[in-house]
């Protein structure tokens, strides 16, 4: 095999900055980690030279693809008070329009986005499952196949993550109609697993969602436990006690009083009751919770999924930035409904929120690492790994808690020629792009060892965004 050596004048390894770093890639893969001082054996091997600020490619913990050709099209108050839910109802009416190809072309597009902002891998949350009537598709995987397309045609990692959704609220009431698309029983949910898990390779990993409490009946909880226990194991060889398990669990404040009133207990404080919640867990928008559950929830593990932009977007409200630290939570985040697609811009925000409600700055650095922009990169690094169920993430080695299948080889360059970054050193390089890039400054992208965007060009850009367009276009004009 091949191996590709980057010489890199300065990169991020897992204890921060390091100039002249040579990197070793095989089959995808970083070979031998980061040799630092690369003068000591210049010459031994050419390397390619890489000028720019080398970063490990950042994972994208949470998105529903489809949404993106929605974005901007919930922002004219409507006749009620508007609130996630009618947002949620614009969702729907959108969802029911688009079949296989349509997301196909959707994904497709805004994976070529997320690669050029500086994402590497996402984790799709996938609940459209079935035929806008509720009948199933000739193949029930239909829409999960457009979504690996999509992955592949643009070189984007994923994690593809079938959603288990069966009721329309905490009463357990059925379906709405506009629901019907999303339904599962337990059984044709695991059987979706399982076929799902037998496409995994270096690129798409297959774990799986429980859309929500309100969406998934205790029993059934068990239910998916004890069925997923049975399953073979996946193609890649990873077990299933490996693999990364999503939920949405306290996006809103109505949820939570359902939640108490139904089931007696908030919801995170509920799920740490009812499920083996640890290191594989990822909780989208942990949004709502009391000092008991941030303690709780922290000594878990678990990855807390923040989307900073969609949950401002939406109306969610603001997570416990730093008690959830203090208390050694983990956290990543997600560009869930769209309406932004940049990580600079959900880290920026996640700092901003707190900003605004504590009236300090520098919330979410402390003591042992003072730039704000470098904690809440390396944290989302370490999160965005972790709820991916992968070793990436990372310019050396592989994360303890995550299946040693060697740390692949994703790395994004930001462009050292910008005006924004004259003057800069390592020491603010990362705040100074977090906190005042807005101009794109992700110059190229490697994953898996192969560059998927070079010189702020994707390899593919200019025909899926035709496609996108026309399929857009479509779209609205069949509303
Ligand atoms: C979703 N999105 O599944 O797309 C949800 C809305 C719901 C966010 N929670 C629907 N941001 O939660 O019922
Ligand atoms: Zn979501």
């Amino acid at each position: 095999m091949k191996t590709q050596v980057l010489h890199a004048a300065n990169a991020w390894l897992p204890d921060g900055w390091a100039s002249d770093v040579r990197i070793e890639v095989e089959g995808g893969r970083w070979l031998a980690g980061a040799l630092l001082d690369v003068r000591a054996d210049a010459g031994a091997v050419e390397a390619e030279p890489i000028d720019g600020w080398v970063l490990p490619g950042m994972p994208n913990l949470h998105s529903h693809a489809f949404q993106r050709a929605m974005s901007g099209l919930a922002e004219r108050r409507g006749p009620a008070d508007d609130s996630f839910w009618t947002w949620r109802e614009v969702m729907y009416a959108f969802a029911s329009r688009v079949g296989p190809d349509d997301l196909r072309a959707i994904a497709s597009q805004l994976y070529v986005e997320m690669l050029k902002s500086g994402y590497t891998h996402v984790c799709e949350f996938h609940y459209l499952h079935l035929q806008p009537d509720g009948r199933p598709y000739a193949d029930p995987a239909a829409m999960a196949l457009a979504l690996v397309d999509a992955a592949q045609e643009t070189g984007i990692g994923l994690t593809l993550l079938p959603t288990l959704y069966m009721t329309g609220g905490f009463d357990g009431r059925p379906l709405a109609e506009r629901q019907r698309r999303f339904g599962h029983g337990v059984d044709g949910f695991l059987r979706l697993v399982e076929r799902l898990r037998m496409l995994e390779d270096a690129r798409v990993r297959v774990g799986v969602a429980l859309h929500s409490l309100r969406a998934v009946p205790a029993d059934a909880l068990r239910a998916v436990f004890d069925g997923l226990a049975a399953l073979p194991p996946a193609r890649s060889g990873l077990p299933v006690s490996m693999m990364p398990i999503h939920i949405h669990i306290a996006e809103q404040v109505g949820e939570v009083e359902d939640c108490l009133a139904v089931r007696g207990a908030r919801p995170v404080a509920w799920l740490l009751d009812h499920a083996p919640v640890d290191a594989r867990w990822c909780l989208v928008h942990a949004t709502h919770i009391d000092a008991d559950e941030t303690r709780r929830l922290a000594a878990t593990g678990a990855v807390a999924g923040l989307c900073p932009t969609t949950e401002a977007n939406l109306g969610d409200g603001l997570f416990p930035l730093r008690e959830y630290l203090d208390a050694g939570g983990i956290i990543g985040i997600g560009s869930d409904s769209h309406i932004s697609v940049s990580p600079v811009e959900d880290l920026r925000w996640l700092e901003y929120g707190q900003r605004l409600v504590t009236r300090q700055r520098n919330v979410a650095a402390d003591a042992t690492r003072p730039s704000t922009g470098e904690t809440l990169f390396a944290q989302a690094l370490l999160g965005g790994a972790r709820a991916s169920g992968l070793a990436i993430g990372r310019l050396q080695g592989g994360d303890a808690a995550l299946p040693s299948v060697g740390a692949r080889a994703d790395l994004v360059v930001l462009d050292d020629t910008s005006p924004l970054l004259a003057g800069r050193t390592s020491a603010n390089l990362l705040d100074t792009w977090i906190f005042a890039g807005n101009a794109p400054l992700v110059r190229d992208v490697m994953v898996n060892g192969e560059w998927v965007v070079r010189g702020f060009r994707h390899r593919d850009e200019a025909r899926i965004a035709a496609r996108y367009r026309a399929v857009v276009t479509r779209l609205m004009n069949s509303a």
